[in-house]
């Protein structure tokens, strides 16, 4: 066994400025440096997970896998090669400085012919994990269950049409919990997998949702009843691998949300790509779950603009990153979760190192996005700007609007002695390029 995975990575990573010339150097990320009250690394929470980073090789629908992962040795027993994994996702974080990871169950330990002898093998793993966080002090993000990969999940599995596929689910969905307070985690999520229909004439969208709904209290009951007091999370998708997804964006879980008496228990993880596939931008989600006060974790990656697939590519996308942080910071930042890289690198990027870049690149780019979030709003003209167009709404007619004391007949006596022909002014293009001053 190689005692290091990354021989070309020195110990760690680090801030060597915009002007260095070193690819294996952060030319923004300067973890300890402070802006807006807290250190970088505070604001940023930034997590890797174990399946893009550790699994899977590039692998795709058309092709296996491409990129060498001396983690995974196709001779080994498979107990032998998810510790491996592990030693080698620890040693990458340790190296690249990140201080969360991400898994689902079945990354870290293998699917075995019997429910039982998985999890024990879970047990096992989630014991490897919990002294390599203890030995290099990193800490879990998130948990999950992969409810998605194995057969019997075709039809979903909170959403299946078969009650013991549900159950399998349900005990995936147990240990997972388990496994996530025995590490300490921050939050668990539920990214929805296949629930969600092929056809609609196969399916009884009402049951499904019901179904859906019943295994997320059977959750909540459970966390209760371990003691795992963290955030659970939804996180949306519209699409893929299902035609539909019943989790499809921010505002369609939060209706699901609030017609099942389970908003006191979610957040949402907004994943950057899962918004552009439903049509709207990371902006537009972020921006919904600050409104609504369900903004938990984030899944940063990026779409291929013109793939309409579900890319999962690193981001780096300034705009994006700046925008998102913008939201972040107004909605006074991160509790429980982080900026998890549900990203993977390109198929042609074969190489361990093609790791670490990607992940610079990812965190340099936010980086970039925080600081220029944190100096448009110290700058405050956007703001002032904003205030201005709404500056109506501070008067005595919008007060009395916004506090319900006036009736329609009220309104109708208002409008007929004010001669309004146009509305305040939107300043979209000055908006802009105030923007693009940070930039
Ligand atoms: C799938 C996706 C998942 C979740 C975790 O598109 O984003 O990897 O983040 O299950
Ligand atoms: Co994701």
């Amino acid at each position: 066994m190689p005692t290091t995975y990354f021989p070309d990575v020195p110990a760690k990573i680090k801030y060597e400025g915009p002007d260095s010339a070193n690819p294996l150097s952060f030319k923004h990320y300067d973890a300890d440096a402070r802006i807006a009250g807290k250190s970088m690394r505070d604001h940023l929470r930034f997590a890797a997970c174990m399946w893009h980073c550790m699994k899977q090789g590039n692998a795709d629908p058309f092709g296996v896998a491409t990129r060498q992962m001396p983690w995974d040795d196709p001779s080994a027993d498979a107990m032998t090669n998810a510790r491996n994994a592990l030693d080698a996702m620890f040693e990458f974080l340790t190296k690249i400085d990140i201080g969360f990871w991400c898994f689902h169950d079945r990354d870290i330990a293998p699917e075995l012919p019997a429910l039982r002898e998985s999890h024990a093998a879970l047990e096992e793993m989630v014991a490897y994990a919990k002294q390599k966080q203890q030995d290099t002090g990193v800490e879990l993000l998130w948990g999950t269950a992969c409810l998605f990969i194995h057969p019997r999940y075709m039809g979903g599995a909170g959403t299946s049409p078969s009650p013991e596929v549900f159950a399998h689910a349900a005990a995936q969905v147990r240990r997972a919990l388990d496994a996530t307070k025995e590490l300490g985690g921050h939050g668990y999520v539920f990214w929805g997998g296949r629930e969600g229909y092929d056809t609609l004439l196969n399916t009884e969208l009402s049951r499904d949702l019901d179904h859906l709904a019943k295994l997320l209290h059977l959750a909540v009951d459970y966390k209760k009843s371990i003691g795992l007091d963290v955030p659970f999370y939804i996180e949306p998708k519209p699409k893929e691998p299902t035609t539909h997804q019943y989790d499809h964006d921010a505002s369609a879980c939060h209706a699901f949300l609030m017609k099942y008496g389970l908003t006191d228990h979610f957040k949402l993880n907004i994943e950057a790509n899962h918004a552009a596939l439903a049509g709207h931008s990371f902006h537009h989600e972020l921006e919904y779950c600050r409104a609504n006060d369900l903004l938990g974790s984030i899944d940063a990656n990026r779409g291929g603009e013109n793939i309409g697939w579900d890319t999962d590519q690193f981001p780096t996308n300034l705009y994006d990153t700046a925008l998102a942080m913008l939201t972040l910071l107004r909605a006074g930042g991160f509790t429980h979760g982080g900026l998890n890289f549900d990203a993977k690198v390109r198929r042609q990027s074969t190489e361990p190192i093609d790791l670490f870049h990607a992940h610079i690149g990812g965190m340099d780019a936010f980086a970039r996005g925080l600081k220029a979030a944190a100096k448009i709003i110290e700058d405050g003209r956007i703001d002032e700007l904003v205030n201005a167009r709404y500056a109506g709404w501070d008067t005595d007619l919008g007060r009395k609007i916004e506090a319900g004391q006036v009736t329609l007949a009220d309104l109708d006596e208002v409008a007929q002695q004010t001669d309004v022909q146009t509305a305040p002014v939107g300043r979209q293009e000055l908006l802009e390029n105030i923007l693009n001053e940070y930039l």
